[in-house]
């Protein structure tokens, strides 16, 4: 659907109304200030010119329902100060042996029979090596799309030749987060450079996989970081399908645990806001749910997010788990969605 300046409502800055807009409504060129503007609304001014997009566009009754399991956990090489799993820090966990393909595949029946139609597959790794641990990847990939769910994946940088057997095996979409902004980069990751990140989005979409890509809130970072990661993605074109905002989960011996909890209304702005910026996208309410109150996720349902993730676990951390998030759905008189046809 076209978003006018009517759906889009008043605009934040006046240089808004004159932008480009592609063909499908979506903007690639807008600038910090004028995500910021948004951002920066009238709780409910932001609340309502989001729910107007989500519904004209999304219908807004709708939650797509994600299962994650970590393929291969812990032990990782990069200094993601967020992660747990990385081997630079004391955190709860270790580095597990890769899981053996059936197991990925019962998994995938369970998540299925429980209700959802995605299934991501994640994998400690800082990219992707040629070998058997790949080609196994390969197989579970298959393996999930004979089940017929979407497959996607997240292990990592790509070259361009992974992403293409990717492809091949059938993968639907890839995560791979910006996280934060490119200013705040290095204050996060240092083992990694940003635009690393943005070379394996460009392997992903030139393999014809799609992009879920996105970022995490409350690591200290400013209103402005958000904006401009949000500015980075909005340049992506197109745009990610997917963008999932997480919020810090505070892991025990990663060098961000002692960081104030983000206020929820934070969390809801951002979800609003990207749901202004990317009309089309699926927008994922991520990690961080299990310290939202169910009034607040619903805030988040209502501001644009149309997806969760389904299950007690997300990686390694605690999800809400499926009877929370039925009656979650069921209060906000949603309804969870139904698989693409095959
Ligand atoms: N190693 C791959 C990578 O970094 O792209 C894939 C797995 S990594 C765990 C996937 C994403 O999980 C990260 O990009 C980050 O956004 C998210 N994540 C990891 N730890 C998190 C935490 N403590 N809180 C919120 N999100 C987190
Ligand atoms: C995303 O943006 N969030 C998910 C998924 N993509 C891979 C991962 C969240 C991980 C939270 C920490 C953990 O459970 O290890
Ligand atoms: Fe490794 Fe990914 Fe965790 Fe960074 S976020 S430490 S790359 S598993």
């Amino acid at each position: 659907m076209q978003i006018t300046a009517e759906t889009r409502g008043p605009s934040p800055a006046p240089r808004e109304a004159t932008k480009a807009a592609t063909r499908d409504g979506a903007r690639h060129d807008w600038t910090v200030a004028e995500v910021q503007a948004l951002y920066e609304l009238p709780f409910f001014e932001l609340l309502d010119r989001a729910r107007i997009v989500h519904r004209a566009v999304h219908g807004g009754d709708a939650v797509q329902l994600c299962t994650l399991l970590s393929v291969k956990t812990g032990g990782c090489p990069e200094d993601c100060a967020y992660c747990p799993q990385s081997s630079h820090y004391e955190t709860e966990v270790g580095a597990e042996k890769m899981l053996d393909v059936p197991a990925v595949l019962d998994a995938a029946k369970r998540a299925r029979e429980a209700g959802s139609t995605r299934f991501c597959m994640g994998a400690a790794w800082r990219e992707v090596k040629e070998g058997p641990a790949f080609d196994k990847v390969l197989d579970m990939v298959r393996g999930v799309k004979g089940l017929g769910l979407e497959a996607c994946c997240t292990l990592g940088m790509l070259t361009e030749g992974q992403a293409t057997r990717l492809a091949e095996a059938g993968l639907d979409a890839y995560n791979h987060n910006l996280d934060t902004s490119r200013q705040n980069y290095k204050s996060i990751i240092t083992t990694r450079v940003f635009d690393e990140r943005l070379a394996t989005l460009r392997n992903v979409r030139k393999a014809g996989i799609t992009v879920c890509s996105g970022g995490i809130i409350g690591m200290g970072e400013t209103i402005t970081d958000r904006c401009a990661m949000l500015v980075e993605l909005a340049q992506l074109t197109p745009h990610p399908e997917s963008v999932p905002i997480n919020a810090l989960v505070r892991a025990e011996g990663t060098p961000l645990a002692a960081l104030p909890p983000l206020d929820p209304m934070e969390f809801v702005r951002m979800i609003a806001v990207t749901r202004l910026v990317f009309p089309d996208a699926m927008v994922r309410l991520s990690a961080g749910r299990t310290e939202l109150s169910r009034e607040a996720q619903m805030l988040c349902l209502y501001a644009g997010a149309n997806s969760i993730f389904y299950g007690d676990r997300l990686l390694t951390t605690p999800n809400p788990g499926p009877d929370a998030d039925d009656s979650l759905i069921r209060d906000a008189g949603l309804t969870a969605m139904a698989p693409a046809p095959r």
